[in-house]
């Protein structure tokens, strides 16, 4: 196991304790959070005062951690529905702090936090770069975006908690990104995986090679990439990239995060209660199936959010992991239930095609699926970049590989799919999250 000793240095330091505590000791303090948080939520929050009510259920049936399956569900919906202030459970005086998430329509949702709540999220996220091998003394360059995104304010809060200096450089600029990136001595960096790449791309076309500066640590999330773009990353630098995972609703980025043994993301679970649940009948699923990740907040006072479905799907790991930490893990998010398509009748989802396009030789991570109707008949195209070296050999061997990818692609997928392989640069980078699928079908004929 690569950074033992620093794992060791991190069981006894005391800003991880509750990464480390015994199991049995863990679900008591999690009832205990469980049944203050109920109660407060349904004091304060008609609508779940409602939903509890018309479950005949009262806070303090809640006997057992088990028991959380009684509850309701709460959505994505129920924010939009009450938008932008009817899920608080704390008066306005004493928020002091709101963030928002875009959302593809319409209004964006609104979470809200006390400052207890920032000390909680602050807390997490130090833990999370404690568990990429962080400390004192190390440079962290935030490229997060700041603002109502949660990733940037959060990561940042994490990083001074943890006592490290932080660069709050946000996102875009990418020119000035390297400068900083080359001359600040920078040890960590963190942005979205899709991001990092677009960086490594231009500084390698402004003369620098990452391999030479001291980035130790990349904390990657915020969107789905797969354990392919992680080779990539981690060959054309000198960092180990981390996941991490988060999401508005239960508090941002900080919920859960991969360790030293980059084996699943352990999730913290002092403040966020996980569940499995099977999308289509809502029952619970037991450790290691698969299925949607329900959570609940345990210490979020301005804003609880009982049994929400995130939409993300993974698996909880009970197994004990390498690192030692004695909370759970989940596996890397491969997927969200509703970022599935579905095209001539066939489910697909975009990792499942990431993974096939990195799995070659020659590709490049930068890829768009395009799907178009024609006469009726829905087509998919998926533009790859190649090697600049594999763009300019011989059309034959370009098209060995288009051939040899849509033969995998169809392995995968069960469909066909028409591959273009492009030229290094061709498709659009982003500078936060990254947009994989154009869906022309209702603007085509
Ligand atoms: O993306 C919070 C965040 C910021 C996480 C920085 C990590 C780093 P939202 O904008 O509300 O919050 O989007 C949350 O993004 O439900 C997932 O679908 C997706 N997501 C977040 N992290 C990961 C990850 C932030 N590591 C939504 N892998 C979530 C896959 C992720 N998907």
């Amino acid at each position: 196991m690569k950074n033992a000793l620093d794992e060791d240095a991190v069981r006894n330091n005391s800003a991880s304790a509750m990464d480390f505590l015994p199991v049995p000791q863990l679900r008591a303090l999690q009832l205990g959070r469980l049944r203050g948080i109920v109660e407060r939520a349904y004091e304060r929050v008609p609508l779940f005062r409602k939903r509890l009510d018309e479950a005949r259920l009262k806070p303090g049936d809640l006997d057992s951690l088990g028991a959380i399956s009684r509850l309701p569900f709460t959505v994505k919906a129920d924010l939009r529905d009450t938008y932008p202030f009817g899920l608080f459970a704390s008066p306005m005086k004493d928020i002091v702090r709101l963030h928002a998430s875009s959302g593809t329509t319409g209004k964006p949702i609104v979470v809200a936090y006390t400052r207890e709540d920032i000390g909680v999220w602050s807390n997490v996220m130090m833990r999370s770069l404690i568990s990429c091998g962080l400390h004192q003394g190390d440079i962290i360059h935030n490229a997060y975006g700041y603002g109502l995104f949660t990733g940037g304010l959060g990561m940042h809060y994490g990083a001074e908690a943890l006592g490290a200096t932080v660069i709050p450089v946000s996102g875009g600029n990418t020119e000035r990104q390297i400068m900083i990136l080359k001359d600040f001595g920078v040890t960590a960096i963190s942005c979205t995986p899709s991001y990092f790449l677009h960086l490594v791309e231009r500084a390698s076309e402004l003369g620098l090679d990452m391999k030479k500066l001291p980035l130790r640590a990349g904390v990657f999330g915020a969107e789905p990439w797969t354990e392919e773009m992680r080779r990539h990353i981690e060959a054309c630098t000198s960092l180990k990239a981390y996941d991490i995972y988060g999401l508005s609703e239960i508090v941002g980025p900080g919920v859960a995060i991969e360790c030293c043994c980059q084996d699943g993301l352990h999730i913290f679970e002092d403040a966020f209660y996980p569940e499995i649940i099977d999308p289509e009948t809502g029952e619970v699923l037991p450790d290691g199936a698969e299925g949607e990740l329900v959570l609940t907040t345990l210490c979020k006072n301005a804003m609880p959010m009982i049994r929400y479905r995130t939409r993300d799907i993974t698996s909880l790991i009970a197994e004990p992991c390498g690192c030692g930490r004695t909370i759970r893990r989940m596996r890397r998010i491969s997927r969200r239930s509703d970022d599935m398509f579905i095209i001539r009748g066939v489910n697909v989802f975009p990792s499942q095609i990431e993974t096939a396009l990195l799995s070659a030789r020659g590709t490049l991570p930068h890829y768009l699926i395009v799907l178009t109707r024609e006469k009726g008949l829905d087509n998919m195209e998926i533009q790859v970049e190649v090697t600049p070296e594999v763009f300019g050999d011989t059309i034959g061997a370009l098209e060995k590989l288009k051939k040899h990818l849509m033969a995998s692609l169809e392995r995968v997928l069960n469909i066909r799919a028409d591959v273009r392989l492009v030229a290094p640069r061709t498709i659009k980078r982003s500078e936060g999250k990254v947009k994989r699928l154009v869906d022309l079908r209702n603007a085509s004929k």
